[in-house]
């Protein structure tokens, strides 16, 4: 006979382990509230990664806080018209608070605004200086005389000498994406006076980030555990060569620079700030009674993680180990699994350009562990991904209530009503064998995904297990055994209460306070955290259930977004006369991602060479149509007054692709349109402030058709009130 093998074995060596682990979550900027991408992005990461090193055992100091100075705070304050103290203060209170909102359990959530933060800059600042490490010399830097002061790079704007973008940043183009010194911009103006600056001399420190070259790229060489866009990504940046670079501006909000005659400039915010995950575990170690606390996490076997965004990688891949290096008292990061980015409609989440949703927004629809489950399931781990309502929807109420959460129920309420008494089972055969198997293989394959911080994949391998153990359930039909064979019901539910223990034990990191509310549905006395993964082996004996609620409620998130069109940019490829009708023609029509055949009627407006490669809106979800014989494919807009028609006109260089929204609506998602369904649109040719647009009226509102918040209005002088069709 085949005996289960023993999980004593585990469990001794969990006790064994005991690992100091330190893990940072980067340091938000004070200056916005958090959107979904940036929980995506690192911190429920970190969380989960946390939880489950709390519970198997091992140390765990959670680290992170706010990022409180430098330009990102005072360009808000002045938008705002208040202080960079007062912007600061403000976010810090909201951005903890969505924090607590989303079960993210920080040991610590620290502001660099701290004084110990300053303390823990100065003195490591001081140490590079007399290490040698730090050079001081005369750069040339925009100085605008209206202010009176040197313009920090975000505070000018120009020309993108690459791409002739007119409104690109002194440190970066947002039109394509290249890094810009403020010297390489045409035309650069202050963005306060509106004044041309002009180039000074002023006097900064440097830190000698080329000396450490040699010896960064030795030890990213012995990093074989990152995730290889990581070492892509840093091998790449080091082998570019690397310079020294200023780490001190001419600005007054900053950490000061703990030297005399330096009163007017500050410590450069990428600079300190990586500083503030040292910081903030010393101010924990203070706030514990244990002053030297820390330095158990930073220093020895310790293993230190730092959960970030693809964007911030080399300063803590390069930077902060060239500093740790300099420095030479403290651990460098054992991993840095950086995660790429969350999208939503194919964009990167973003409070200011308005994409995506807020934390605080889909908490009101969702519950936390809802939306922690549904992000796991798309972490940006290895790619970007795309956030979808109705995809989270069923993801939830499939995966977490359907399959798991039944399952749980029905574990419950059977051996309730039937009074069953459940014990561990100690002599497993056949089928019963080999499913206990087969959990104790999951775990562990979970435990292998989860240290290498492969959530999603971790997660996955809970799906499978859920799927296994209903098989099993519905496999072993309790309800029928339970009036044949009451001592082997009682053997197989014992079973299924081993594998419900297994799932809750394993699903908890992802999902926290539904899981500890489950585990004590389970009967289960001492916290989830602390003693789970030991009771996974626990002999119980005559075990009984108390009745329970079904322990989820299916996720429904009301659809109020009436925008059902889904208009996107086309472009005209090329143009026929329809064979048997003289007044359409036949296009072909570039959508982006594919191409599409449509029939129009413009032969007596535009004439073929009018038409071809222009850009124009299409609904790209209408229900296909043939039209006297040939097929249509969606439908291109234009407005007729019935006279005239006229094209809509789009912004210049437009991809083909780009979504058309109505007002604040992108496209929601629902299949088809009918041809019938439009007039519900109401899509006619408006004046807004004077000027003809573009409008779709639903229930009596105006929403306009823009890109980007672009209006699109009609290229001709079409009369108002003319019928876009
Ligand atoms: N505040 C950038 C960001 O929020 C920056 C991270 C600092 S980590 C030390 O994306
Ligand atoms: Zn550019």
């Amino acid at each position: 006979m085949q005996r289960m093998k023993s999980q004593v074995q585990i469990n001794r060596k969990e006790n064994e382990l005991g690992m100091r682990i330190l893990v940072n979550c980067a340091l938000p900027y004070a200056n916005s509230s958090l959107h979904l991408g940036h929980i995506a992005g690192c911190y429920l990461g970190g969380d989960i990664f946390v939880r489950y090193n709390r519970m198997i055992g091992n140390k765990v100091l959670f680290v992170s806080g706010t990022d409180e100075y430098g330009t990102p705070i005072t360009i808000k304050a002045e938008s705002e018209n208040t202080t960079p103290q007062a912007v600061a203060d403000k976010y810090h209170r909201e951005i903890e608070e969505s924090f607590r909102a989303m079960d993210i359990s920080f040991d610590i959530f620290s502001r660099t605004t701290y004084r110990e933060h300053t303390e823990v800059v100065s003195e490591i600042f001081l140490d590079l200086l007399n290490k040698g490490y730090l050079s001081e010399h005369e750069m040339v830097s925009p100085f605008c005389k209206e202010c009176n002061r040197f313009l920090p790079d975000r505070y000018i704007t120009g020309t993108c000498p690459y791409c002739g973008y007119d409104k690109a940043r002194g440190d970066q183009c947002d039109n394509c994406g290249k890094t810009l010194d403020p010297k390489d911009l045409i035309n650069p103006v202050c963005i306060i006076s509106g004044t041309t600056p002009e180039f000074r001399e002023t006097r900064h420190f440097f830190f000698k980030l080329d000396l450490f070259q040699d010896s960064l790229l030795e030890w990213i060489s012995s990093k074989k555990n990152w995730r290889s866009n990581v070492i892509a990504f840093t091998k790449n940046f080091i082998e570019s060569g690397l310079k020294e670079r200023p780490i001190t501006r001419d600005l007054s909000w900053g950490v000061p620079i703990p030297l005399k005659g330096y009163e007017d400039k500050r410590i450069y915010v990428w600079f300190e700030a990586l500083l503030g995950y040292i910081s903030a575990a010393k101010i924990y170690s203070e706030s514990i009674g244990d002053p030297d606390y820390w330095k158990q996490y930073w220093t020895g076997d310790a293993r230190s993680y730092f959960f970030l965004g693809k964007d911030n990688i080399p300063f803590h891949s390069v930077m902060l180990p060239a500093i740790l290096i300099a420095d030479g008292k403290l651990n460098l990061p054992y991993d840095i699994p950086a995660n790429e980015y969350l999208k939503y409609n194919g964009e990167k989440f973003s409070k200011s350009r308005g994409v995506g949703f807020l934390v605080d927004e889909m908490l009101k629809v969702a519950d936390k562990d809802y939306i922690r489950f549904y992000l796991t399931s798309i972490l940006p781990e290895n790619g970007d991904s795309e956030f979808s309502v109705t995809e989270m929807e069923e993801k939830v109420n499939t995966e977490l209530i359907s399959k798991y959460g039944n399952l749980i129920h029905r574990l419950t309420s059977f051996v309730h009503n039937n009074k069953i008494s459940l014990g561990y089972p100690e002599n497993p055969l056949g089928a019963d064998l080999d499913i206990l198997h087969k959990a104790e293989s999951s775990f562990n394959e979970y435990r292998r995904m989860m240290e290498n911080v492969e959530l999603k994949k971790a997660l996955k391998t809970w799906v499978e297990l859920v799927q296994s153990a209903n098989a099993y359930f519905n496999e072993s039909e309790p309800w029928k055994l339970i009036k044949k064979d009451p001592l082997e019901c009682a053997e197989k539910l014992s079973v299924i209460y081993v594998l419900c223990s297994y799932l809750t034990v394993m699903i908890y990191p992802f999902v926290p306070s539904s899981a500890s509310r489950i585990w004590g549905s389970l009967g289960r006395k001492s916290g989830i955290e602390k003693s789970g993964v030991k009771e996974l082996s626990h002999k119980f004996r005559n075990l009984t259930l108390e009745k329970t609620n079904p322990p989820f409620i299916p996720l429904k998130i009301a659809n109020d977004n009436p925008n059902s069109l889904d208009l996107r940019v086309g472009r005209i490829l090329s143009v026929k006369d329809h064979p048997s009708a003289d007044r359409l023609y036949l296009l072909e029509v570039d959508l982006g991602d594919r191409k599409i055949h449509l029939v129009a009627g413009l032969r007596s407006q535009y004439r073929p060479e009018e038409l071809v490669s222009r850009s124009i809106v299409v609904v790209s979800n209408l229900k296909k149509a043939k039209i006297r014989g040939e097929t249509s494919e969606g439908m291109l807009l234009a407005a007729d007054d019935g006279t005239l028609t006229s094209f809509l006109t789009l912004p210049d260089n437009i991809k083909p692709g780009t979504s058309v929204d109505l007002g604040k609506y992108s496209f929601n998602g629902q299949n088809v349109v009918e041809i019938d369904d439009l007039s519900g649109f109401n899509l006619h040719v408006g004046t807004v402030n004077g000027d003809a647009e573009a409008l779709a009226s639903i229930d009596g509102t105006d929403l306009s058709l823009n890109v980007n918040g672009v209006p699109v209005r009609p290229e001709r002088d079409v009369k108002v009130g003319a019928k876009i069709k």
